[in-house]
């Protein structure tokens, strides 16, 4: 099954809202780039496939996937932006810097939503290794940015 068809499956595209008029901001971490760059591309073309314009949607880069959170909110402050993605990739280490990034992120990215009232999405990668990475960010797991965009633009139909 194609990579795509098998996220639509996952995440159906169906009765999904007109997004022509909605900007987005997506941050993404540069830490583990080849990986971040996979999914920032998924989550871009998903977007312009469901018509979002290129003049609305914004990126911006932060060094890691901590730095999401305030990244994320300094995006979500802005009145004109209607969700924010956010994309990164925390592979497992040896120490427990893992786990206290893996928990600051999503608690800080949950926290920006709740904050601004706007969805706020969580396209972090959380694998043991690279391959495992690599597999969700256009492999054969699919790629995690295209279920990111596709569900930012199902929270704006809520
Ligand atoms: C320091 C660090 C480590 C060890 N691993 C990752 C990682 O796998 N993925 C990621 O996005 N960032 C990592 N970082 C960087 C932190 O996210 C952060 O940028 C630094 O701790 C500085 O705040």
């Amino acid at each position: 099954m194609a990579t795509d068809q098998k996220n639509l499956n996952e995440y159906s595209d169906k009765n999904l809202v007109d997004i022509s008029d909605r900007q987005f901001a997506i941050v993404v971490s540069e830490w583990n780039e080849e990986v971040t760059s996979s999914l920032f591309e998924g989550a871009m073309a998903t977007l312009l496939k469901h018509g979002a314009t290129p003049d609305n949607i914004i990126r911006k880069n932060v060094p890691g996937s901590f730095e999401l959170t305030l990244g994320a909110q300094w995006m979500a402050q802005k009145a004109t932006v209607d969700a924010v993605i956010c994309i990164g990739c925390v592979i497992q280490g040896e120490t427990r810097h893992f786990d206290f990034i893996c928990d600051a992120v999503a608690q800080g990215i949950t926290n920006v939503g709740l904050k601004f009232n706007k969805p706020v999405i969580f396209g972090v990668l959380t694998p043991d290794n690279q391959q495992q990475a690599l597999e969700r960010a256009g492999g054969k797991h699919g790629n995690k940015g295209i279920e990111a965009a596709i569900t930012a633009i199902k929270m704006l139909g809520f």
